[in-house]
């Protein structure tokens, strides 16, 4: 690897010599690498190296496009805060492709602490005031100006039509063993779809969002344990503010991890949801649509939904999209979400009436 970082290194053109690297294991997606050089005056500056999934991302140009424009524009109205630069090549160009198939790129290291799961409510509700802060940044770039560059990312409805079609295919005779799975997706599947269905048909607000609020997209300042900066801008297309909120949600207030395989451990907890509402309304309230507000449930409830079709669809399918560490991992993946999306709809007059009583206290101050 080191040979492979130094050449990239070069085509950035780093001053110094590497000093060291360590691979960052957190992503579903790409491949990551802390990589820290030494310069001349024998100081150290680290970089993230990254070199994207052209199997997922089939149009990595594009989003080194969308990235360069939204960092751009976020850089230029809020030059005091922290942002990410992309480097460029000696070509211009923020990406190099390694003998015509691997896509890199290279981005500043910003020294910070991110969560992959947190007990303190105080740093849930910071995740939910940085994605939502994130999306008021964005309210007013133009769209338009950006290439949707995985086509109907979160088209819930064309999620659960692909995954049907599939299980009908049933091309690794894997569909037996989920028959369970497959009953609980399809008892859901109106409920489920009605927002995208709704957004297609123009009722739900069209903005620019992230697409992949995981709270380890976040980053921290170690000491005030204050938010920097929102990462990963790979997915930043056009889409429902609402599945946003839900994609955070869904993951930080699960008790368990993603890939948790004792399901009894996993339950979705109305605390967190609150810190994390709190946080998001609070910053976001005053451009939100009534018709935004009144179905963050609902959206929590669609994409838990949704990403359980597509770790299911992946199993079924032969685990070509997201990294794999043991062969059923994208079928415990997929009943840990379903386990959450159970739990999510028995508590979900519940998290209504959290939602409501986070809107009226916001109203009151
Ligand atoms: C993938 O690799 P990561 O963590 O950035 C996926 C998300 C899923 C997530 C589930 C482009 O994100 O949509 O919610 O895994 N990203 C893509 O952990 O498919
Ligand atoms: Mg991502």
């Amino acid at each position: 690897m080191y040979n492979t970082l130094k050449v990239i290194g070069q085509k950035f053109r780093l001053r110094g010599e590497i000093y060291s690297y360590d691979a960052i294991t957190m992503g579903n997606i790409n491949a990551t690498y802390k990589v820290t050089y030494m310069r001349e005056d024998e100081t150290l500056k680290s970089y993230l190296f990254q070199r994207v999934n052209t199997h997922v991302f089939k149009n990595p140009v594009q989003i080194m496009e969308n990235i360069d424009r939204v960092t751009s524009f976020i850089r230029e109205r809020y030059p005091d805060q922290v942002s990410l630069h992309f480097h460029h090549t000696d070509e211009g160009q923020n990406y190099y492709v390694q003998d015509g198939d691997s896509f890199w790129r290279i981005v500043n290291y910003v020294d910070s602490v991110t969560f992959n799961a947190s007990d303190d409510l105080a740093v849930i509700e910071a995740t939910g005031k940085a994605f939502g802060h994130f999306q008021t940044q964005l309210a007013d770039f133009d769209g338009t100006l950006l290439h949707e560059t995985i086509p109907d990312f979160h088209n819930t409805k064309k999620r659960l039509d692909t995954l049907f079609l599939h299980v009908a295919e049933d091309p690794c005779g894997r569909v037996r063993e989920v028959k369970a799975e497959i009953d609980y997706i399809r008892k859901s599947s109106g409920t489920a779809s009605e927002l995208s269905v709704m957004f297609a048909e123009g009722q739900i607000p069209k903005r620019v969002t992230h697409n992949d609020t995981k709270c380890n997209n976040v980053l921290f300042d170690r000491k005030t344990k204050e938010p920097l900066v929102v990462i990963d801008l790979d997915t930043i297309m056009p889409g429902m503010s609402v599945y946003d909120f839900a994609d955070a949600v869904r993951f930080i207030a699960n008790t368990a991890v993603e890939d948790e395989a004792d399901t009894s451990k996993v339950f979705f907890d109305t605390a967190k949801f609150r810190a994390f509402a709190n946080g998001f309304i609070g910053a976001t309230y005053k451009s939100l649509e009534p018709v935004e507000i009144q179905n963050l449930v609902k959206a929590t409830f669609a994409i838990t939904i949704e990403l359980a079709s597509r770790f299911l669809d992946d199993y079924i399918t032969g685990d070509h999209y997201f990294k794999c560490v043991y062969p059923k991992h994208n079928l415990v993946r997929t009943r840990c979400q379903l386990q959450l999306a159970k739990d999510i709809e028995r508590k979900w007059d519940e998290l209504e009436w959290i939602v409501r009583d986070v809107m009226e206290k916001l109203a009151a101050d």
